[in-house]
C-alpha cells in the first residue's frame, strides 16, 4: 500500500476558499468521486471529490481552514478493499472537479447538491445549507418538504422554530433525555414518523406555544336543521340528497365571519397590523392515512350547501390520495375540525396559523328537554371554538358562538340552504 495525496484542485479565480464541511473520517474507506470536503466562497459552495479510491490515512484540513489550489486535503492508503465499501455512494456528476486533467474550472453555483456525510444524505441547495449552518441547524436533521425530500429555506425556518424556545431573549435548544429507555420496560417497535406528521408537528408546536388559545364550548340545538337536512331530495329525480352536516356548519360559519370580521383575520407581527380578509376560504381538517391535512375550500360564500358537500368529498379524496396541490393548504379564513363523523363531544382544536380561530365540531346527539311544559327529544350539536386571545376577547368569542348557534338553529338553517 502506498500513500496517495489528494489536493485542492484548480478553482479558477477563487483564492482562500473556506472549508465548511469535512465529509470523511480517518480510517474510512472511500471510492473515487466520493465527496471529501465542501468549500464555500461568497458566491457558491462546491464539494471536492476524491480522485482515487482508498482508505483515509490522515486528514490535513479542518472546518474553517482557507485553502488554495494544490493544498493537501488528505492522504489515502490505496487498497483493493475499497471495492467492498458498503455504504451506497451518491454520485454528483455535475459537481465533479477533475484534478487529474488539471483544467481550470470556475466554481459555479451548482444545482441543488447532495449533502453527504458519514451519517446520511440530504438534498439541499448550497444557499439553504449555508442558511441552516448560520442558524446552527444540521441540515441532515431537517425534514424536507420538497420533491425527493429536498430541504427548502422555509423548512429550515420551521425546523429552527420547532427546536428553540425563546426565554428572556435568549434562544435555547431543546434536548430531551429519558431517564429510562422504553425497551427497558418491554418489547417495542420503532417506526419513522410519517412525512405529513413531521411537517405538521412544528407548525402545531408553534401554534400551541405562541398563540394564547381560549376554547369556548357550546351546544347548539340543530333539530330543525337535521329535519331539513334529512328531507332533501332531488326535485326532478326524486332521489334523496345526502349532505353532511358539515356543509351547513360551513355555510353558518361564513355568515358568522361576515358578522365578526376579527375571526376572518390574521395578525402581522412584523408590521404590528391586523390583516382583514375579504374572502371566505374555509379550511377543513381531513383525517388521512398519512396524517392530518387542512386544505381550503375557496369562496364558500358563493357555494350552495350541496356544492360545499361535493367540494368536501372531492378535496378530502385528493388529500387521501396525496394529489392535492400544496398551495391549497394556504390562504384560509378559518378552519373547521369535524369529528362528528367519528364521535365524541368537546375537544380543544389547535388554531392553524396565520388564522386566528378554529371551530371544532363533535357528533350530534339526542337530548331530552322540557319545552313548553313537554318533554321532547332534541338534536344537539357540540361545538368547540378556539380563538387567538391577542385579537379576540372572550365576550366576542361568546357572541360569535351565540350567532353561529342562531345560524344553525330553527330560524336560520333553511335560509342557509338557499
Ligand atoms: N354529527 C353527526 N353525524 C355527523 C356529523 C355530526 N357533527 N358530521 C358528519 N356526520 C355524519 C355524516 O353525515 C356521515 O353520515 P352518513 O354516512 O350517514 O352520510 C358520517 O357522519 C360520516 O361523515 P364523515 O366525517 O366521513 O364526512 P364529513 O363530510 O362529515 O367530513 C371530513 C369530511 C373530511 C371532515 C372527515 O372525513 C374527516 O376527515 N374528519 C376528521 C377530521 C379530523 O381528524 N379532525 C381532527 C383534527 S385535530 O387532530
Amino acid at each position: 500500500m502506498s500513500d496517495l495525496k489528494i489536493t485542492v484542485p484548480d478553482m479558477g479565480d477563487f483564492k482562500d476558499v473556506e472549508i465548511i464541511e469535512v465529509l470523511v473520517k480517518e480510517g474510512q474507506a472511500i471510492n473515487k468521486n466520493d465527496s471529501l470536503i465542501t468549500l464555500e466562497s461568497d458566491k457558491s459552495s462546491v464539494e471536492v471529490p476524491s480522485t482515487q479510491s482508498g482508505t483515509v490515512n490522515k486528514i490535513n484540513v479542518k472546518v474553517g481552514d482557507k485553502v488554495n489550489q494544490g493544498d493537501l486535503i488528505l492522504t489515502l492508503k490505496s487498497s483493493e478493499m475499497v471495492k467492498q465499501v458498503k455504504e451506497p455512494v451518491a454520485k454528483t456528476p455535475e459537481k465533479k472537479i477533475d484534478i487529474e486533467k488539471d483544467q481550470p474550472k470556475k466554481i459555479k453555483t451548482p444545482p441543488p447538491a447532495v449533502v453527504k456525510t458519514t451519517t446520511g444524505t440530504k438534498l439541499a441547495s448550497p444557499k439553504v445549507r449555508k442558511f441552516a449552518r448560520e442558524l446552527g441547524a444540521n441540515v441532515l436533521e431537517i425534514p424536507g418538504s420538497q420533491r425527493s425530500g429536498r430541504v427548502s429555506e422555509e423548512d429550515v425556518k420551521e425546523f429552527v422554530r420547532s427546536q428553540v424556545t425563546v426565554n428572556k431573549g435568549t434562544v435555547e435548544k431543546k434536548e430531551y433525555k429519558e431517564e429510562f429507555s422504553h425497551e427497558e420496560f418491554g418489547q417495542i417497535e420503532t417506526k419513522e414518523i410519517p412525512r405529513v406528521k413531521r411537517l405538521s408537528g412544528p407548525h402545531l408546536v408553534r401554534s400551541w406555544t405562541e398563540i394564547p388559545h381560549v376554547t369556548q364550548h357550546d351546544e347548539v340545538d340543530v333539530t330543525e336543521m337535521e329535519q331539513f337536512r334529512s328531507s332533501l331530495y332531488d326535485y326532478y329525480s326524486g332521489e334523496v340528497i345526502k349532505v353532511t352536516p358539515l356543509a351547513f356548519i360551513a355555510k353558518a360559519l361564513v355568515s358568522a365571519l361576515k358578522e365578526f370580521p376579527n375571526f376572518n383575520a390574521s395578525i402581522d407581527p412584523n408590521q404590528n397590523k391586523i390583516v382583514y380578509k375579504k374572502y371566505f376560504h374555509i379550511g377543513f381538517a381531513v383525517d388521512t392515512p398519512h396524517g392530518l391535512m387542512v386544505p381550503k375550500i375557496r369562496d364558500v360564500d358563493q357555494m350552495s350547501i350541496k356544492e360545499i358537500g361535493e367540494a368536501l368529498k372531492k378535496t378530502s379524496k385528493l388529500c387521501r390520495e396525496l394529489k392535492i396541490d400544496k398551495k391549497e393548504f394556504f390562504g384560509g379564513s378559518m378552519t373547521i375540525s369535524s369529528l362528528g363523523g367519528i364521535g365524541g363531544t368537546f375537544f380543544t382544536p389547535i388554531i392553524n396559523p396565520p388564522e386566528v380561530a378554529i371551530l371544532g365540531v363533535g357528533k350530534t346527539f339526542d337530548r331530552l328537554m322540557k319545552l313548553k311544559g313537554k318533554i321532547v327529544s332534541r338534536k344537539i350539536l357540540p361545538l368547540s371554538l378556539s380563538y387567538d386571545h391577542r385579537l379576540i376577547d372572550g365576550a366576542e368569542g361568546a357572541r360569535f358562538c351565540v350567532y353561529l348557534g342562531k345560524c344553525l338553529g330553527k330560524d336560520f338553517a333553511f335560509k342557509l340552504a338557499v
